[in-house]
């Protein structure tokens, strides 16, 4: 290549200059129009599960959109065998997929199911303002909160809770993905898909079977036991793999919830014509993997020029065929040799992915089991506790300063087991002193059986340094029909 010298350098700078002025101007030009760009009319936004994403916004103008959104916390499959309780939104992990265009005013209601045991919010990064919705989004199980936004910025964003602790929301299936398209909408492609890797952090190791609770202290050191695409190990294979034809071009919507690792996202068997990097304006072309940080996204586009099944993973590898980070896109249609001759083997990549599979059944779930002895419901105690109080008062139940009351040594525990039985079935609001801090928070009432009460009860007072009480099934009765 020619090197130009400086004389020749210097007759270009002008030119550079008025390009930057005008690269500058322009780009400033725009977000003010965003803010501008007047929505009208309204329409009900189309929102869908995991792996599809809604139709394209097409020429449509800007408009006021109602998104309805429900927050859902129940038991799902993590593997065969293994079951985990997820926090959603919509049900799905990722959440439902919001589409939008650029200027839309969006209308956000955000319920959170009766049945549900905690509070939360949603932060969606395509937001400008505080905490991306989270400040105005708080609310309880049985409530719903409504707030709006414009969209001003193309692309493809994250949304995820922000309620304290946020690492543990987010590690229990709290994202989902919400894309802005410019006017008139991204290029049309024959096939959209919609994949989001999390890691996921349980008590037990990979594989190991049951209802595995969350693992605070392993999502602390950032060792993930499962790292998967769309929730789950089983997510994107066998029947559930995507499907195309040969000759079809595929938009992946590629999100990354974390709440720790970043993927390495990469489609065996297939080069990347374009990315758009980190969901932005930037394209990329021709790309092997590509970088999706936790809490970041991309959208991947190529043409399958080939039959076969495609596979994609985490290219940190041992996440794709130790941990789940695996899914699969079949490809239907004829041979075409001049791009690959051979058909790539299905289930190639199922021997060592197999693991998986190959986990003893959990078997049915066991009918709820009664305490014989302190013991036992100590240990029936912990689980629950877990499951339910963990969130909030923490693994050693040395709560969050001026959020969540310490369980530890509490004064106001040990003060009167009655009303500490209460609490857990009515919950409770307004001021109190604990250990001589002062709260002012609210607790939900949680949804626990009376045998469950008195077992999460039992843990809590013989943990921590409280008083070794011992909470039984009659007393929780004697208190609700007190009441
Ligand atoms: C959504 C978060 C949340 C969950 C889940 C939760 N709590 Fe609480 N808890 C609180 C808050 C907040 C307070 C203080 C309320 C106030 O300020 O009036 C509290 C107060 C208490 C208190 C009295 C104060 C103290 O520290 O001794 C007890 C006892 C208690 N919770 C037990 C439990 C048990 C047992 C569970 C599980 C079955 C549980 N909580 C689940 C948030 C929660
Ligand atoms: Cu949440």
């Amino acid at each position: 290549m020619r090197k130009l010298n400086f004389y020749e350098f210097s007759k270009t700078l002008p030119i550079l200059f008025l390009f930057l002025l005008v690269a500058c101007g322009s780009s400033h030009e725009e977000k003010s129009d965003t803010e501008n760009i007047e929505a009208t009319g309204e329409i009900i936004a189309e929102l869908t599960s995991p792996p599809f994403a809604p139709k394209p916004i097409g020429s449509r103008p800007a408009r006021k959109v109602i998104v309805d959104m429900e927050i859902l916390e129940q038991e799902m499959e993590m593997a065969n065998g293994v079951s985990y309780i997820y926090w959603t939104f919509g049900g799905t992990v990722p959440g439902s997929f919001i589409r939008t265009r650029l200027g839309d005013e969006v209308e956000f209601t955000l319920k959170n199911h009766p049945e549900n045991k905690l509070p939360h919010n949603i932060d969606l990064h395509a937001v400008t303002g505080p905490g991306g919705g989270a400040t105005s989004s708080f609310v309880a199980p049985g409530h719903e909160i409504t707030f709006s936004f414009k969209t001003l910025n193309p692309g493809l964003y994250v949304y995820h809770c922000a309620t304290a602790p946020v690492g543990m929301h987010i590690a229990n299936g709290m994202y989902g993905l919400i894309l802005v398209e410019p006017p008139g909408g991204l290029p049309l492609v024959d096939k959209e898909f919609y994949v989001m890797q999390g890691d996921f952090y349980t008590k037990g190791n990979h594989g190991d079977p049951g209802l595995q609770p969350f693992d605070m202290q392993k999502a602390v050191d950032e060792d993930a036991d499962y790292v998967v695409f769309n929730g789950n190990t089983h997510a994107l294979v066998g029947d559930d793999a995507l499907t195309a034809n040969v000759g079809e071009t595929i938009r992946l919507f590629v999100g990354n919830g974390g709440p720790n690792l970043t993927s390495a996202f990469h489609v065996i068997g297939e080069i990347f014509d374009r990315v758009h990097v980190e969901g932005g304006d930037l394209v990329n072309h021709n790309v092997q993997t590509t970088n999706i940080p936790p809490g970041g996204a991309a959208m991947v586009e190529f043409e399958v020029e080939a039959p076969g099944t495609l596979v994609l993973v985490d290219h940190a590898i041992f996440r794709a065929f130790n941990k789940g980070a695996l899914g699969m896109l079949k490809v239907e249609g004829s041979e075409n040799s001049k791009v690959y001759s051979g058909t790539i083997q299905e289930g190639i990549y199922q021997p060592e992915g197999g693991t998986i599979q190959e986990m003893p059944g959990a078997g049915p779930a066991p009918a709820q089991p009664t305490a014989a002895s302190l013991d036992e419901r100590i240990d029936l105690g912990k689980q629950i506790y877990a499951q339910t109080c963990l969130a909030c008062h923490q693994a050693e139940g040395q709560g969050i300063p001026s959020a969540f009351p310490p369980l530890a040594n509490s004064d106001f525990l040990n003060a009167d087991v009655d009303r500490a039985i209460g609490i857990v079935l009515h919950g409770l609001s307004g001021e109190i002193t604990v250990n001589g801090s002062t709260y002012n928070s609210v607790m939900t009432a949680q949804t626990l059986s009376d045998e469950e009460v008195a077992n999460v009860l039992t843990y809590v007072y013989n943990s921590w340094g409280n008083n070794g009480t011992e909470v039984t099934p009659v007393m929780v009765t004697r208190v609700k029909s007190s009441h």
